[in-house]
């Protein structure tokens, strides 16, 4: 039987790392993952693999946590040098756009200098490790779209800022000494799973707070923002293979369509056959200093040199995701009984807040709206 690989992975409790940890399992790596100390529990997206490899007292149980802290180079040193890894994931971050301008310091030294401080920690053990830089679309800032490797970075945030130079870091360690580093150069990439303050599950979860009767307004910011959404549970795979690849390198991974704030809203809204102009206000507060306008990913080279390409694009991915928030407010609110054991249907609970809508807003439901939504 051949040996298991041992990935270690950064930020293993955020939307990639589960995903990604998820993936690795199945490929039947031994998964270690890097937990910062929380006050509250922080690992609720990769519970379900804690149940389920719970004799971490084993040395080869698939999956561990180990606490440690990307701002603390001795954690992730003692981490490495205990594991000695086969591929390390660097998920960790501070991946907030909006809150790296009021938290610009730490956005620093979680993203740009956390991954310094693993490169460090390989030039200097000379371990046989694989890096991944969780590089991110935001690098581009204002270069005008379509972006791929060789659209100039122009960022637009202390967060976009971090991450040129981790990218550069990760570029630098791999030519002037030889690493196998790459950079994953992901654009937008949402879930079930995504954190609630970006715009796609806000909107999403919003939602379904309205259907709930726990609200009736959405505030939201700039809704002419264009991103590329696409689905991260595929993204993660991409991230194994880059570093599969023959070599290291840097790769643009994106879905190749893009889409305003605006789009998702009238999508995700006209599901439930509502229009989003009755629900939705703006507000200065949710504008950012600067912003991105334009994000379009090209993604021909890991098309090409990796054979990806994701499936999951605009429609189903927010479709999706609404789905699986109705179903946890629905269910919270004990507005409709949710059976743990069944795997209920694709799209079922968006019936069931169709249900709901028109009852409590039969002013406001109209079939046109979902009609509408086939133009989006
Ligand atoms: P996420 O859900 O915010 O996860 C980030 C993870 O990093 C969380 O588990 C967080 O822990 C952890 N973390 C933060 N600071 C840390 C520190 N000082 N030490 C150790 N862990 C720390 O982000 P994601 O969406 O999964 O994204 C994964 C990576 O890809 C990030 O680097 C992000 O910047 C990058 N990226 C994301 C996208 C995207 O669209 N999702 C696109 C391009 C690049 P807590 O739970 O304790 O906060
Ligand atoms: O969902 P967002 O916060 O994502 P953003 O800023 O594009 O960053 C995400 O993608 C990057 C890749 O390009 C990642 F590197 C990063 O870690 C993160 O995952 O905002 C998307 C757009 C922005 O233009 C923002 O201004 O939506 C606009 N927006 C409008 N109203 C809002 C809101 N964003 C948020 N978070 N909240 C709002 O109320």
């Amino acid at each position: 039987m051949t040996k298991s690989k041992v990935a270690l992975i950064t930020g293993v409790g955020g939307q990639d790392g589960s995903y990604l940890s998820e993936f690795l399992l199945s490929k039947n790596y031994l998964v270690r993952g890097i937990v910062r100390r929380a006050s509250f529990p922080n690992t609720k997206r990769i519970d379900h693999l804690l149940h389920k490899h719970s004799n971490d007292s084993d040395p080869n149980c698939p999956f561990i946590l180990k606490y440690a802290d990307l701002t603390d180079a001795h954690s992730v040193r003692d981490i490495i040098e205990q594991y000695r890894p086969d591929e390390i994931y660097n998920l960790a971050a501070q991946s907030h756009v909006g809150i790296s301008f009021a938290n610009a310091e730490s956005t620093i030294n979680i993203n740009a200098l956390g991954p310094l401080r693993i490169l460090e920690t390989l030039r200097q053990m000379k371990l046989n490790c694989r890096f991944y830089q969780a590089s991110s679309s935001e690098m581009f800032g204002v270069s005008p779209p379509p972006q791929n490797e060789q659209t100039p970075f122009r960022p637009q945030s202390p967060y976009g800022i971090s991450k040129v130079a981790a990218f550069h870091m990760t570029r630098l360690y791999r030519e002037a000494y030889g690493l196998f580093a790459s950079n994953g150069i992901l654009f937008n990439h949402e879930s079930p799973r995504r954190g609630l303050n970006f715009v796609t599950r806000k909107i999403t979860r919003g939602i379904s707070e309205i259907a709930a009767g726990l609200r009736t307004q959405l505030i939201l910011g700039n809704l002419e923002a264009k991103r590329d959404w696409g689905f991260s549970g595929e993204y993660v795979q991409a991230m194994w293979m880059i570093l599969q690849h023959d070599k290291p390198d840097d790769f643009v991974i994106a879905t190749q369509e893009t889409h305003t704030v605006r789009e998702f809203l009238q999508l995700a809204f006209s599901l439930l056959g509502l229009n989003y102009l009755d629900f939705v206000a703006t507000s200065d507060r949710h504008q950012r200093p600067a912003e991105v306008p334009a994000l379009l990913g090209d993604a021909t080279k890991a098309r090409t040199l990796l054979g990806w390409s994701p499936s999951v694009k605009f429609r189903e991915l927010t479709t999706m995701m609404l789905d699986a928030d109705l179903k946890e407010v629905l269910q919270e609110q004990g507005v409709i009984p949710i059976e743990r054991d069944i795997v209920y249907p694709e799209g079922y609970f968006i019936e069931k807040g169709r249900e709901i809508i028109k009852k409590k807003f039969p002013d406001k439901y109209n079939e046109a709206h979902t009609v509408e939504r086939t133009s989006v």
